[in-house]
């Protein structure tokens, strides 16, 4: 490849801080070092959690950053010591890594790796950045930065991926669809015949819809204050609607009597701490089990009465639906071509990669639930 191991000049989206609009800028790129691959990348969705940075309500990321989590590309060069990926590879980069190494990676039943970027430390293993900007290094985003025209990933957030895969969906596949998809299949388990309570109708919820219908449920009930994503929640497997707002009593309230005591299973996918403590109380009080999805603001905390667990409900959570990242991604693409489900209902928008803040204005006004940038 012509640029392998030279700096590449192109084209990222630059978050400067909070609550400004991103900054379409010329930045360098430098070339991956040992066990790093730089990827161009092809397509990215825009996902709620880039936006909990922008609008502050998550503020433990350094600024000046490059965003974007959910992407998919072709890697461009390898650094030394790469031996799965070669140049002209289609990937997807993982926001949870998975290094095969560590105790989460070595327990079949987590999909946590300890070397995952949690704390938003956002450089390379070896403590710099690849990105630069008017002479200023620029941090990394939970190690992909998908919105830039190419980013340097560690060999162990990249998943090699088919070919022929539809890059215009599979983007999805790195953050929004797996998560939500993966929360209902593997971490719920939902069983055929059951009820399903999910709050929050965007992406991620919408994907936990998916993941309810293929896993067999009989209801599948969609909570959202926006009732224009009904339709939509319906169209991909929502049997019923309710907006909180058409009610006087709490909203467990009302889907307890819709649902003889309550859910088997409720998904939070708003990341309110609010709206968890309501999923919680909308599963049944003896069988129920309530997934935690959303990511609430920094610093917030849940708070609820002990008996609601200790009469017989479960509370989970997980990143990226509990998927192991490297391993479980191919396969997902693999489902999605051989139409074991479709993300197509997802996409609403495209948009040139250079139009990123329509793609985040179209988000915080509830117009669409997944915008994909193409480069
Ligand atoms: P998006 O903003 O598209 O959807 C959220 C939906 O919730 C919208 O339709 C809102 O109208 C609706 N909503 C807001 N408040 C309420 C409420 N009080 N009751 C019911 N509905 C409400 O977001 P998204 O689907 O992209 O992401 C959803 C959450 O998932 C968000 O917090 C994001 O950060 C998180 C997430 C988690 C993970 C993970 O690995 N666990 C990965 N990506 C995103
Ligand atoms: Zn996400």
């Amino acid at each position: 490849m012509e640029a392998a191991g030279k700096v590449i000049k192109c084209k990222a989206a630059v978050a400067w801080g909070p609550h400004k609009p991103l900054s379409i800028e010329e930045i360098e790129v430098a070339p991956p070092k040992a066990h790093e691959v730089r990827i161009k990348i092809v397509a990215a969705g825009i996902c709620r959690s880039d936006d909990h940075f922008l609008s502050g309500a998550l503020n433990e990321v350094k600024y000046p950053v490059i965003l974007g989590h959910e992407g998919v590309g072709i890697v461009e060069s390898v650094g030394e010591g790469v031996t799965d990926l070669k140049p002209g590879d289609k990937v997807i980069p993982l926001f949870i890594p998975q290094c095969r190494e560590c105790r989460c990676c070595k327990n079949p039943n987590s999909n946590l790796c300890y070397k995952n970027d949690g704390k938003y430390i956002g450089l390379m293993a070896d403590g710099t950045s690849r990105f630069t900007c008017r002479g200023k290094p620029v941090y990394n985003f939970v190690m992909t930065s998908t919105f830039t025209e190419y980013t340097v990933v560690d060999e162990i957030a990249v998943a090699k991926i088919d070919d022929n895969a539809p890059s215009d969906q599979v983007c999805l596949l790195g953050c929004g669809f797996s998560t939500g998809y993966g929360s209902a299949v593997k971490i719920a388990q939902v069983k055929p015949g059951t009820t399903c309570a999910v709050f929050g109708l965007g992406g991620v919820g919408l994907s936990v819809v998916i993941g309810c219908k293929t896993a067999g449920a009989s209801r599948i009930i969609g909570v959202d204050l926006n009732s224009s994503k009904f339709a939509k929640a319906k169209e991909l497997g929502a049997t019923e609607c309710v907006n909180p707002k058409d009610h006087n009593e709490p909203i467990e309230e009302v889907l307890a009597k819709m649902t003889n005591d309550g859910v088997d299973y409720s998904f939070e996918c708003v990341g309110s701490t609010g709206v968890m403590v309501s999923a919680l109380m909308s599963c049944h009080f003896g069988c129920g089990t309530c997934v935690i999805v959303g990511v609430s603001p920094s610093s917030t905390k849940v708070s609820f009465d002990p008996l609601l667990l200790l009469t017989g409900r479960t509370i989970k959570g997980a990143v990226f639906g509990g998927f192991k990242s490297k391993d479980e991604v191919p396969k997902l693409v693999s489902d999605l071509m051989a139409n074991k489900y479709s993300v197509d209902g997802l996409i609403t928008h495209r948009l040139p990669f250079d139009k990123i803040n329509e793609g985040f204005r179209l988000l915080r006004e509830g117009i669409s639930i997944r915008t994909i940038l193409e480069f």
